[in-house]
């Protein structure tokens, strides 16, 4: 078996409003030399933007793309998957600006989007490497707009298939700022396009514009509307962490006599 006893660390990142990390890991992190070069020379080694995966797995399983990024062989039968790593976590979203939209539907959030800096892995991407491993951990980074770094963890994470609409199962929250994910335990994931939520006067993804595991409807939505300086922020739009900043996350400037209108 590729993958070895562990977990996969996801860490959801964004700017402005809150940079966050969300990121899946094992403990035990990976076992070769070759794991530790490829975490120096990965573009997200700086945690506090990006969602990671981490997990064990052979040296032997592991191929280098020229950027930086890991090739996994899960042993599962599907194909290898190329992840950034970031402190021997894989990343699973990463967000650092608004210049890719997270507004998407089924299909994208099903096979994954984005770039180097702003991408989500995927959801079937994400059920599998859950599935690799018992010992799955999920991390979330985050980070305000004032640079302030928090972060909390899950001992227990694992997203299903499609075929059960990748229902979220978390557990064993550890941290400092609130479980916001709590809400979200069993619930599955819905998009503007593909409405799974418990909300019944519509789709709670279109209403604050993510794709998220809703319930009716959310306490994070880390895949919502990027706030750029000067945008105006609306209620529970954002990329949000309620049980840290609330339903308006961004920095609250105070309206001194030279800037009020
Ligand atoms: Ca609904």
């Amino acid at each position: 078996m590729v993958f070895m006893k562990g977990g996969i660390l996801m860490v959801l990142s964004v700017v402005q409003t809150m940079d966050t990390a969300l990121s899946m890991g094992m403990p035990i992190g990976w076992r070769s030399r070759a794991h530790k070069k490829t975490i120096a020379r990965s573009p997200a080694s700086d945690t506090s933007n990006a969602t990671v995966l981490r997990g064990a797995a052979n040296a032997s399983s592991m191929a280098h793309t020229p950027d930086g990024q890991v090739i996994l062989d899960l042993g599962d039968g599907g194909d290898p998957i190329a992840v950034t790593l970031s402190s021997g976590r894989v990343v699973i979203q990463k967000r650092t600006s608004g210049s890719i939209d997270f507004f998407r539907g089924w299909s994208e959030y099903k096979s994954g989007f984005g770039d180097n800096d702003n991408f989500w892995l995927g959801n079937d991407n994400i059920h599998r490497l859950t599935a690799a491993s018992s010992e799955i951990e999920l991390r979330v980074d985050l980070v305000d707009a004032d640079g302030l770094a928090q972060h909390v963890t899950y001992s227990t994470f694992h997203v299903d298939s499609e075929t059960n609409l990748y229902r979220l199962t978390i557990g064993g929250f550890s941290g400092d700022i609130g479980d916001s994910l709590a809400i979200h335990n069993g619930r599955s994931f819905s998009t503007s396009d593909q409405d799974n939520d418990l909300y019944q006067q519509g789709s709670c993804a279109s209403k604050y514009l993510g794709a998220w595991w809703y319930n009716d409807c959310h306490k994070s939505n880390l895949n919502g509307r990027y706030e750029g300086p000067g945008s105006v922020s609306e209620y529970a739009t954002g990329i949000i962490w309620e049980t840290w900043r609330g339903y308006y996350p961004r920095r609250i400037i105070p309206c001194s006599p030279q800037r009020c209108p």
